[in-house]
């Protein structure tokens, strides 16, 4: 698939989509969200792909929806969120590798939920967090009021999804919204870092360990328990966990296949 609103690279094991729509700060019109569920798929069926690192092209992660695709009235309201954001946020949260979103700037509605469902979310100084969508009368969609409920609990969830507030990088960090937060002239760098430093994982223990995370609000713990004990038998079976264990008695580096 040729893409007009996406950039997908891969490099060394990590697939880079870069969300492309600068002039209008990346927001979301229907041919971009069917390419980046195309390119999730991609991610996902590549073997080599260990890693996904999700990013926006120019100032802006995404300002959500186009609105005036939205209020073009090509598309129904309902379509949107059923065919754009819905499969975006189960590709991500099932798939088998890892996604890291590398928020380098303003992130609001729809494009801030689609970040947040990532695995890890580390973001630039600069970025900010913003639930856009009681400022234009909508609901918060995209996972949004399942996602950050569980991120930083209800009440700030319900007070950023009321009030529409602007959450700056440093405060999205401090009450738990993100993983990481870096000075600008160092955000680059940090995400590279970061990605290089996944794709070298043990990927199928990694993969794993996401289905668990997926699991642990929704299982009680005897069921956690269990699934971890399976998913474990899973785990020492491969070719990485042999290597792992073998490097640490060699006291070496281990060097991980993703096998
Ligand atoms: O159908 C449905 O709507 C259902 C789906 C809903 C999902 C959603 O995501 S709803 C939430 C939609 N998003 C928003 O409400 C955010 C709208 N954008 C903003 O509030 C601001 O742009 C930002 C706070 C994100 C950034 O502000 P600022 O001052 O840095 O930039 P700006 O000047 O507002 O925007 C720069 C350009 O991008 C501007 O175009 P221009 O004037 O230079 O030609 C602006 O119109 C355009 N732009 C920004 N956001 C959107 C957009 N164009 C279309 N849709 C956007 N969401």
């Amino acid at each position: 698939m040729d893409y007009k609103y996406i950039k997908f690279e891969k490099n060394n094991n990590i697939a880079s989509i870069t969300l492309n729509n600068p002039d209008k700060l990346n927001s979301f019109n229907h041919d971009m969200a069917l390419e980046l569920q195309d390119s999730l798929d991609i991610a996902q069926s590549d073997d080599e792909i260990r890693v996904v690192l999700l990013t926006g092209e120019g100032r802006a992660f995404s300002a959500g929806q186009d609105l005036s695709e939205a209020i073009s009235g090509k598309f129904a309201i309902d379509d949107i969120v059923k065919k754009h954001y819905n499969p975006i946020i189960l590709k991500i949260r099932q798939h088998s590798k890892p996604v890291v979103a590398a928020v380098n700037g303003v992130a609001a509605g729809a494009g801030a939920n689609i970040a947040l469902a990532c695995d890890i979310v580390i973001a630039k100084g600069s970025a900010k967090f913003i639930q856009a969508f009681s400022g234009i009368g909508l609901i918060p969609d995209s996972g949004g009021t399942y996602t950050l409920p569980r991120l930083v609990g209800l009440q700030r969830a319900s007070a950023l999804m009321l009030t529409g507030d602007k959450v700056s990088a440093e405060e999205a960090y401090e009450m738990g919204m993100i993983y990481k937060v870096y000075p600008d002239d160092l955000f680059h760098d940090e995400v590279n870092k970061l990605v290089e430093k996944i794709s070298k994982m043990p990927t199928k223990a990694i993969s794993l360990t996401k289905k668990l995370l997926n699991e642990t609000f929704s299982n009680d713990l005897s069921a956690q328990l269990s699934l971890e004990m399976n998913f474990q038998k899973e785990a020492s079976v491969s070719y990485d966990y042999n290597e792992g264990v073998q490097a640490f008695l060699e006291k070496r580096k281990p060097s991980f296949k993703g096998k």
